[in-house]
């Protein structure tokens, strides 16, 4: 990690001025600019950033005198440098500086742009300087006391921007009107924010418990206002989550959220002022799934509890990244969990972690959550940053109880108020405010890389001992140092599913080592041990005992674990364990599968729908490839569908009842949104899925289309819909059935009406299909009028979507990623952000066999000729050939 140095000199107060005009948008700043004693930067200049590819500098003025260019200021591709000459002897001075930009031609979608018939801007992580010059680093924290705004009044009604709106002007004989906006709480420029344009809005109110009167109100374009509730009632419930569990007030008077298009993630937490995606904002019954409308509890959640956590405190420098992301998704999943199931929450955040983070630390761009180094900032917006962040705040919250930990966000926030902060400061807080000792700890902060523990058990009935053997390594990172890994464990007697060892966290920290307890009575059967409860850190887990016995520990744990995620893991194991063993050709003794499933299927002990249906998911292929050396997806996909197959014919009859009764009961109620009728929908849809799934013969392909179809047009809600046009999507060969894809596929197009949400799922939904020839659709698509590159959801919807079909994508000719290749090209013109993150879909080669291997690396060597490519992408392909 580069030494931290902090600047030469501070902003303290910034004042702008937005004149927007039709192709050019002429942006004035005045900065207050002290020294700053503290600075162990050699020379004083004024450093100040700035990005000429879009900043075009008019006018510098300090303290009112005229600079010049040369000796008074120098001017670099990247930066403005004031020299100390210019201000020898000052404490203090003001630096007016006018540029001009042209928001209509970026197309990366950093600094201000235009969205459809809006203006934005997006700052995170380095996009101010592509507004104006300005020291663009986290630590330059200043208060923001007047933005003034002005724009054409009749296209362009709405001037917002960060904090509170000081005072407007009506129109005035040009036809134009302005806005002027005063932020009161110091913020570095990545939290600025401004939004301009003609914007239906929802309004309410939220009274936080000290009194103060919030104004909430969230824009988007006229046409999907209708579409906004759900956000609001989810923002209400986010401002009262984190009252009641951190004790954390919201500190304006106003919360404003703008819902927009064209978006590189997900959403962003400018102070006061969230700009959003329109997909983690927008839902209603017609456009949006179940899991729509969790992203958007969830992102809404995630971006207000930022006011905290990342506005409030935030980042010294962006290699602390994590200290606000990792916190505030371990914060947002809290509050998931808690408006929901918090098992269906765990079991849903795992699944991604290990699908999605542990590829990313067994591939070449694994690093540890506070990176080391990086050329493009936004590439380490990364899985790892992100989830296993969240992992290692939730392991401080198991070592130290749910009352530690918040003793340590206190002092957390008591320490750091108003400041810019590391990962080291938040450790600190929460080892001093519990007198914990937790050196080792911040290991997983600097090691890379899975661990993987592993463990065996034994009992002595002599001595009536139970003995936990664990043991952990790196196998992507070997020199890394043992971690402080907290192993939430339990034992259980495999005959009456008692609890032999009372639930507890052991503290794992040497490179192994033995616990032991010692058992009140004999256990009835066998004493089977049940480690990493809830997934109590980010590793992963294998049992040492012989395949007979791992095999019954896991029917004995998925049918009595108290613990809820490790009940759904056992379960997990016992159909990775056939998948793979089918994989290998072997014969597979599915016994133990078929026990699991009709348990799971069958049992009244289960109350929560969702929970049961996620008991008869199989694992991902992403989740299981993550557990190959060597990732053969093809096989791997037809291993899959193979016990798949194999549960839906045994299980025919019990998945056609219980689809019947779920019919039954949800038929003519009204459609809500909580996790009962969720819960319903995802089980009547699994159900579906494995009642689709024998498709061996033509009458079978065509019953199940049938089936399908039906569900299809008796569906009240979109969830329902994309299930059913799932299962079409995959439909091939047989006329009949193709029949009614292509009807269910039309009707869903010309019913969404050109919604743009709604598009994307179709696209998806055909780029996601299991038929032979689906890139030749693909193909097909990005011609489609609909289609476009230059709206990110678009393009992920298609060609994003197409690299997650690892069957399809991996296919052996290399089709799939030549097909990529050439897309990232024209992409990386346009919007870096978008095209370096699509690139790492090659960048795993080493995962696969040699002929695929090669055809990967071959696409990546041609991305890196391109003349002109994107340090972005550079870093990504520079890094996986090197
Ligand atoms: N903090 C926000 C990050 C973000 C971002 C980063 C790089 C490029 C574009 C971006 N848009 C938003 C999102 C979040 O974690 O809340
Ligand atoms: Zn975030």
């Amino acid at each position: 990690m580069q030494d931290y140095k902090s600047p030469a000199n501070w902003v303290t107060e910034v004042t702008l001025d937005f004149d927007i005009y039709s192709g050019s948008t002429i942006v004035k700043s005045t900065l207050s600019v002290v020294k700053n004693e503290g600075s162990t930067v050699e020379k004083g200049d004024l450093i100040l950033d700035g990005d000429d590819s879009s900043v075009k500098l008019k006018e510098i003025y300090l303290d009112g005198e005229k600079l010049n260019s040369g000796s008074d200021y120098t001017l670099t591709s990247s930066q403005l440098i004031v020299h100390s000459s210019c201000f020898t002897g000052k404490s203090s001075f003001k630096l007016e500086t006018t540029v001009s930009i042209v928001p209509e031609d970026n197309t990366q979608l950093s600094g201000f742009y235009k969205s459809g018939s809006m203006y934005c801007s997006q700052c995170e992580a380095e996009g101010f300087r592509r507004i104006t010059y300005y020291p663009d680093r986290p630590d330059n924290m200043a208060k923001f006391t007047h933005v003034k705004i002005t724009a054409d009044a009749d296209s362009y009604p709405i001037l917002l921007s960060n904090g509170n709106l000081v005072s407007t002007t009506e129109k005035d004989g040009e036809g134009r009107h302005s806005a002027v906006w005063e932020d009161p709480f110091p913020k570095p420029s990545y939290l600025f924010a401004v939004v301009v344009g003609d914007l239906g809005s929802i309004k309410d109110s939220y009274t936080t418990t000290s009194g103060r009167n919030v104004h909430l109100e969230i824009f988007s374009e006229k046409e999907n206002v209708g579409k906004l509730d759900y956000a609001m009632e989810s923002l209400k419930n986010s401002m009262k989550w984190d009252e009641d569990k951190f004790g954390l007030e919201y500190d304006l008077d106003i919360y404003n959220v703008v819902a927009v298009n064209d978006f590189n993630m997900g959403a962003m937490e400018n102070k006061g002022l969230n700009v959003f995606n329109t997909a983690y904002v927008l839902a209603d019954q017609k456009t949006a799934t179940d899991g729509d409308f969790e992203r958007v509890e969830g992102v809404i959640g995630h971006e207000y509890f930022h006011n905290w956590t990342g506005n409030r405190v935030t980042c010294r420098d962006w290699f602390q990244l994590t200290l606000k992301e990792g916190l505030t998704v371990f914060r947002d999943q809290e509050f998931s969990g808690d408006m929901g199931s918090n098992d269906v929450t765990r079991i849903e955040n795992v699944k991604g972690l290990r699908g999605r983070q542990f590829a990313e630390d067994a591939g070449p761009m694994s690093h540890p959550i506070r990176p080391e180094s990086y050329v493009a900032i936004d590439n380490f917006y990364t899985a790892t940053v992100y989830s296993k962040g969240a992992e290692v705040i939730r392991m401080y919250n198991t070592i130290l109880g749910e009352a530690g930990f918040r003793k340590g966000m206190d002092l957390y926030f008591e320490r750091h108020d108003g400041s810019a902060a590391t990962c080291d400061d938040f450790r600190a807080a929460m080892a001093d405010a519990n007198e914990a000792d937790l050196e080792q700890f911040s290991r997983w902060y600097t090691q890379k890389g899975t661990p993987t523990v592993k463990y065996s058990s034994s009992y002595d009935p002599s001595t009536s001992t139970f003995t936990l053997d664990l043991s952990q390594h790196t196998a992507s990172a070997p020199d890394n140092e043992p971690f402080h890994i907290p192993v939430a464990f339990g034992v259980i007697d495999s005959e009456t599913g008692a609890e032999l060892v009372e639930s507890q966290v052991l503290h794992f920290k040497e490179a192994s080592k033995s616990f032991e307890f010692k058992l009140s009575s004999d256990p009835k059967g066998t004493a089977v041990p049940s480690v990493m409860r809830g997934f109590s850190a980010p590793v992963k887990i294998v049992s040492e005992a012989s395949p007979a016995t791992q095999k019954t520990d896991l029917l004995t744990l998925a049918a009595y674990d108290t613990d809820g995620f490790n009940r759904w893991e056992a379960g997990q194991k016992l159909y990775a364990e056939a998948i793979f063993t089918q994989l290998a050709g072997d014969d597979v003794n599915l016994d133990g599968v078929y026990q699991a499933f009709e348990q799971t299927l069958t049992s009244p002990k289960i109350s929560d729908d969702s929970i049961r249906a996620y008991g008869l998911m199989l694992p991902s292929e992403s989740g299981l490839a993550e557990d190959m050396d060597i990732i053969d997806p093809i096989g791997l996909h037809d291993a899959r569908t193979a016990i798949k197959k194999k549960l839906a014919r045994k299980f025919q009859a019990g998945v056609a009842k219980l689809y019947d009764r779920l019919t039954k009961e949800m038929s003519g109620a009204p459609f809500e949104v909580n996790s009962k009728a969720v819960g319903k929908r995802r089980l009547r849809n699994t159900c579906l899925d494995y009642a689709c799934a024998n498709k061996d013969t033509d009458e079978e392909v065509i019953a199940s289309a049938q089936l399908a179809h039906k569900h299809y047009f008796e569906a009240n809600c979109m969830t329902d819909q994309v299930a059913a046009m799932s299962i079409l999507s995959n439909v091939h060969g047989v006329p009949e059935a193709e029949k009614l894809r292509d009807e269910v596929l039309s009707k869903f197009f010309d019913d969404a009406n050109g919604d743009a949400l709604v598009l994307n799922k179709w696209f998806t939904i055909q780029a996601v299909s299991s038929k032979p020839d689906v890139l030749e659709d693909v193909i097909s698509l990005t011609s489609h009028p609909e289609f476009t590159m230059t709206n990110p959801n678009r393009c992920r919807s298609l060609i994003g979507a197409f690299t997650a079909n690892s069957a399809a994508f991996h296919a052996e000719d290399g089709a799939g990623y030549k097909f990529i290749g050439e897309k990232i090209g024209i992409l990386d013109a346009m919007n870096p952000q978008i095209a370096s993150r699509m690139v790492g879909c090659l960048i795993s080669f080493k995962r696969y066999d040699e002929n695929r291997a090669t055809k990967m690396r071959a696409e990546l060597s041609k991305i890196l000729e391109i003349e002109g490519l994107s340090p972005d992408t550079f870093e990504i392909v520079s890094k996986a050939l090197s």
